[in-house]
């Protein structure tokens, strides 16, 4: 048994090494692309003025970011701040957007994103918003597709690397979150021996208003203590259900690649999220101390508040008979994809030579049928045969995730022997496969993880840049390739740089969104306390050591623009409303010294930075956006004097 897995953990290894080498000495690429179309530059030529056809939205991995493109072109159509700062324009360093990065454990402007879900109603794509989890410090971001912008981030308290998440169940009722490590819970101080047994998972379901966007915990899953690695909801007949991976079943705490593949099948965590919201509502469930940061974007002053929440309502399965099952499933599975009918559930066993598909009628027979294989931690295993569909037979090595067309095909990642397989979804037979440059981990179809895929384009989301572009020193960018799959054959278009470590990505046609995206904010409709939205609101004010500038700007200059009386000490507060009422007439603020980054203010919008002057001087501020052909005159001064100074605030 130990020796099989040496092999297969030598092969891992080893197959790794052949793909990067290969990749490495290539010198002309084009001879080694198989599917590259003769036509690809036509099919992904965007012209001039044109749009895309559809909006990618990619993670942005360890940037924290999200990333929005158009395809086909691959065009970079803008960075999304979410989990991290963004200097650029001002997240995380104003004052109306810190609070959105503000956590149970104080200010962490930085995250690790993977998986971006785009919002469904009836399973099928609606537009409304997009999710995406942050891994490192729990939390689930919701991005609103009129302004696209980070308007809601919440904290998941007891869960550790939130990497199973954000998934979203077919009318958008849930955004789950489940935990890739398991921890104590509630966290204790306790030796990391005693694992085993003691550490706990939780998945966790947060209801979704679907008027607001807004979202709440309703409930957490304790479970066993493996790792909670990706999940998908059951879609159409298997609406109702939510399926988890899960490897180290073998609960080792200690080098995992090793001891933690030992186990013959982890398992699929299958949970009925109805029957545990039913138990919910009738008042189940314990609520236990809990602390974690709720914090929303105000649609009126478009200002961050954010909230301590302090309990949470945890499940234990035990208490909801028939509501968890485990499908045994081999080894190691990452992805868990399930297809646009519901029926199939991929598991895609990394270290595994197959993939497995089980069958979600098969399943329910079972458990009707009370078929089990044994039990653990009470949770009762289904037989690995009684609900095997099929089995793709050694597609490739390393599967990781599979993503569906609208003909019945599917199509699966495999990040070891770096190439993309299509399959048919019930024969199980291989159609075509086509390398990938290199070592591809989520593949994206749009809509390709919901009932109604648009089958036109997959995108293959690579790990390993390697040769593909001009070398930038040892650091390069990870790289997407564009196939074109509406034939039999997988036909590659483009390769095109990416953001970060995109890992999953969710596409949606153009027309869904662009219609509904907004243009400005109606200066008549600002709330902000700090608006200036005349110039006879404009204004200069000392509350002690503080001094609220109600400032605005339009093209281009600033009132006011010469302020005197602060002094060194005094914390100023730069409220700086924009009064143009133009679609893309953003105005930027910057003021010498300054440590926290400039902003960037939309139309109709009111920003603040804060400015704590260290020395005494006439120190100029500007506008840091090219605006107007009089752009450069678009500054002002402001005075700073010593601190015992008594020089009024004029302006
Ligand atoms: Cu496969 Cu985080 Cu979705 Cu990356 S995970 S690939
Ligand atoms: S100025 S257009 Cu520095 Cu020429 Cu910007
Ligand atoms: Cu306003 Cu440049």
């Amino acid at each position: 048994m130990k020796r099989t897995i040496n092999i297969l953990l030598a092969l891992v290894m080893v197959a790794g090494l052949v793909s990067c080498n290969d990749g490495g000495n290539k010198k002309s690429k084009r001879g080694n692309q198989g599917g590259l179309s003769s036509n690809a530059a036509e099919r992904v030529y965007v012209a001039p003025g044109e749009h895309d056809e559809f909006y990618a939205f990619m993670s942005g991995g360890f940037s924290g970011q999200l990333g929005v493109y158009g395809l086909p072109s691959g065009r970079l159509l803008k960075v999304l701040p979410v989990f991290s700062q963004n200097p650029e324009n001002g997240w995380g360093y104003t004052e109306e957007t810190k609070p959105m990065l503000n956590t149970s454990f104080g200010f962490v402007p930085w995250d690790d994103s993977h998986h971006p879900d785009i919002s469904q109603t009836n399973g099928v794509l609606d537009g409304r918003w997009v999710f995406i989890n942050g891994n490192n410090t729990p939390r689930i971001a919701r991005i609103d597709l009129k302004n696209f912008k980070t308007e809601e981030i919440i904290e998941i308290p007891h869960s550790a690397g939130n990497h199973s998440s954000s998934f979203i169940t077919e009318n958008t009722e849930y955004v789950v979150a489940g935990t890739r490590f398991s921890v104590p819970i509630p966290q204790k101080d306790m030796s990391i021996k005693d694992y085993k047994g003691n550490f706990k998972g939780s998945l966790t379901f947060i209801k979704v208003d679907q008027e607001t966007g807004h979202m709440d915990i309703k409930f957490q899953l304790m479970m066993p203590g493996f790792n909670y690695d990706l999940s998908h909801p059951g879609r159409d007949k298997s609406h109702g259900w939510f399926f988890f991976t899960t490897y180290n079943t073998e609960e080792a705490h200690t080098l995992l690649e090793v001891n933690a593949s030992q186990n013959d099948k982890d398992f699929i965590a299958a949970i009925n999220w109805k029957k545990i919201e039913e138990y919910v509502n009738n008042g189940g469930g314990q609520k236990v101390p809990a602390k974690y940061a709720h914090n929303i974007m105000d649609e009126n002053t478009h200002t961050a508040t954010s909230t301590m929440k302090t309990e949470v309502l945890q499940v234990n399965p035990m208490d909801v008979p028939g509501a968890v099952y485990f499908l045994p499933t081999p080894k190691s599975p990452h992805g868990c994809d399930v297809d646009p009918t519901g029926e199939y559930i991929i598991g895609n066993g990394k270290l595994s030579a197959d993939l497995t598909v089980h069958s979600f009628t098969k399943m329910i027979d079972a458990i009707e049928n009370k078929k089990f294989d044994g039990e653990a931690y009470g949770i009762p295993i289904l037989n690995f045969e009684d609900i095997l569909a099929g089995v793709v037979k050694q597609p490739g090595l390393g599967p990781l995730h599979t993503e569906f067309d609208d003909k019945g095909n599917a199509y699966t990642t495999f990040f070891i022997s770096s190439e993309v397989v299509k399959w048919k979804v019930g024969t199980w037979e291989v159609i075509d496969r086509q390398p990938v440059f290199y070592s591809v981990g989520h593949g994206m179809i749009p809509g390709g993880n919901s009932r109604k895929p648009f089958g036109k384009y997959f995108v293959a989301l690579n790990k390993i840049t390697k040769d593909r572009y001009l070398p930038t020193g040892p650091e390069l960018t990870q790289s997407a390739q564009l196939f074109d799959i509406t034939g039999e054959k997988m036909e590659l278009l483009l390769d095109f740089p990416t953001i970060g470590e995109p890992h999953y990505a969710a596409a949606i046609p153009g027309d869904m969104v662009a219609p509904n995206s907004r243009k400005i904010y109606k200066l008549a409709e600002n709330k902000h306390p700090y608006a200036s939205l005349s110039d006879s609101d404009t204004k200069v004010v000392r509350e002690g050591k503080e001094v609220h500038i109600y400032m605005n700007m339009i093209r281009s200059h600033f009132n006011p623009d010469n302020i005197e009386g602060v002094k060194v000490g005094d914390k100023v507060y730069f409220h700086v409303t924009n009064h143009e009422q133009d679609f893309d007439v953003p105005h930027g603020f910057a003021v010498i010294g300054a440590n926290n980054a400039e902003m960037l203010i939309v139309p109709g919008a009111t920003e603040t930075l804060v400015w704590e002057p260290k020395e005494v001087g006439v120190w100029p501020f500007y506008c840091t956006d090219f605006c107007s052909a009089l752009h450069q005159e678009m500054q002002g001064y402001i005075r700073v004097s010593p601190a015992d100074s008594n020089i009024g605030l004029s302006w």
